[in-house]
């Protein structure tokens, strides 16, 4: 028994195999109605939800339990204005001159270019940064599987959104080292993703898509 890291007991719920049907079902028939967003209300969302969020994205695994990621959340006027500035500074460039035809073909369907209003319009922008690795007492520390970890959080944080009702975009302006400067983030930490957080517009619009069918997307060795 090593005293120093304990282990406390645990426990699930052992749903029998009807009620596991049921739950499953239940949770891919809501998460089928998830969509990216990219028309925002202007609508206020308390600060108490949007740190629900945030602490629930934080339950993610990650690798030796580092935890290692800052979510920068945004609701100042001003610093959203930079944001989209900068943003739309960098989206111009990467529309106009750095993504290839192939790409720009591929993003046809989600009428994207580089204006980015959302940015201005939303009540909450979420910055994700990753921590390429941490400072404790003054002293580098290594993190572990970084990628995985925080791409993990940002999965469990649009789930948390979206179970609110509330709309996301994964939203990644390339490149993002502006986001480093506009929030005065330390040396350790880098720019991951950036998810406005609102409403719904009203009469919002999706494209319409379909999404791969279950033998397109795995594989069962029984
Ligand atoms: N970052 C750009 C381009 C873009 C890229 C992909 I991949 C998308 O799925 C959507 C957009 C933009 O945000 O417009």
């Amino acid at each position: 028994m090593n005293n120093q890291h304990p282990f406390i007991p645990y426990n699930l719920p052992n749903f029998s195999a009807e009620e596991l049907l049921k739950k499953s079902k239940e949770y891919l028939e809501f998460f089928e109605g998830r969509r990216t967003v990219r028309e925002f209300s202007d609508k206020d969302v308390p600060k108490k939800v949007i740190e629900n969020i945030i602490k629930t994205a934080s339950t993610s695994p990650s690798g030796a339990h580092k935890q290692p990621w800052t979510f920068c959340v945004v609701s100042s006027k001003e610093i959203k204005k930079k944001i989209r500035e900068a943003a739309e500074k960098e989206e111009y460039e990467s529309y106009n001159n750095r993504m290839p035809d192939t790409w720009l073909k591929d993003l046809e369907p989600f009428q994207t270019d580089w204006h980015k209003p959302f940015l201005e319009t939303v009540p909450w922008i979420i910055v994700v940064f990753k921590k390429a690795y941490d400072i404790t007492d003054g002293k580098k520390t290594n993190n572990y599987y970084v990628n995985e970890s925080v791409g993990l959080a940002c999965g469990f944080l649009l789930n948390a959104i979206y179970h609110c009702g509330l709309a996301a975009l994964t939203h990644t302006p390339s490149p993002m080292n502006f986001l480093t400067k506009v929030l005065n983030r330390p040396e350790n930490e880098r720019p991951f993703l950036l998810i406005p957080v609102g409403y719904l517009a009203e009469g919002a619009k999706v494209p319409e898509l379909k999404r791969k069918s279950l033998e397109e997307v795995s594989v069962f060795y029984e």
